[in-house]
């Protein structure tokens, strides 16, 4: 079993059902255990300023499945929430549902489909914040330092 910390975002639509509807799923997910969701925050959105402001907060589960599989249920739940095709998106543009994995356990990992910890991580105030709310020890491998440090 692994803990495992996902970002999640969005910034179409009923920002606040999406998100609950991600997490409803999750918990009803036999892959995944132990699911809790962190304050949900409004923020301004980072890059593209045409578009909406996003509801952002950060969803602590357990898992032993393994990256890429938790992967493709996250994209799962993102495309039922009714976000595009990916090819069909603009880069950093607005969504109804993004769900990244920000931490898998203590794991480095750099594939074609996923960097893991999120590169973005210790760059986002909309990740750290919540974060550090759930999990202000947790250490991020690679960097060394914990959340609450970054
Ligand atoms: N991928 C690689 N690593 C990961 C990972 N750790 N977790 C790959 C999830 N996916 C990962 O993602 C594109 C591809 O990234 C996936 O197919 C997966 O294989 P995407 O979510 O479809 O594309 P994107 O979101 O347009 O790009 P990116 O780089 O993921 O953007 P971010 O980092 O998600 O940023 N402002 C505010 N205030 N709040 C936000 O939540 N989000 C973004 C998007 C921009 N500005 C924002 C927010
Ligand atoms: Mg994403």
């Amino acid at each position: 079993m692994q803990t495992v910390w996902i970002g999640v975002g969005s910034n179409l639509g009923d920002r606040r059902a999406h998100i609950a509807a991600a997490v409803a799923a999750l918990r009803n997910d036999p892959l995944i255990r132990d699911v809790r969701v962190s304050t949900l925050i409004e923020t301004d959105p980072v890059g593209p300023q045409d578009q909406g402001r996003f509801l952002n907060g950060v969803i602590g589960v357990r898992t032993a499945a393994d990256p890429a599989s938790l992967l493709d249920l996250l994209q799962r739940l993102e495309r039922e929430a009714g976000r595009a095709l990916i090819g069909e998106r603009r880069h950093w543009g607005p969504r109804e549902l993004d769900l990244d994995i920000l931490l898998f356990g203590d794991r480095v990992i750099q594939t074609e489909r996923l960097t893991v910890p999120h590169p973005e991580l210790t760059d986002r105030r909309f990740v750290l914040e919540p974060l550090s709310e759930m999990a202000g020890n947790v250490v991020v491998p690679g960097i060394g330092a914990t959340v609450t440090a970054s």
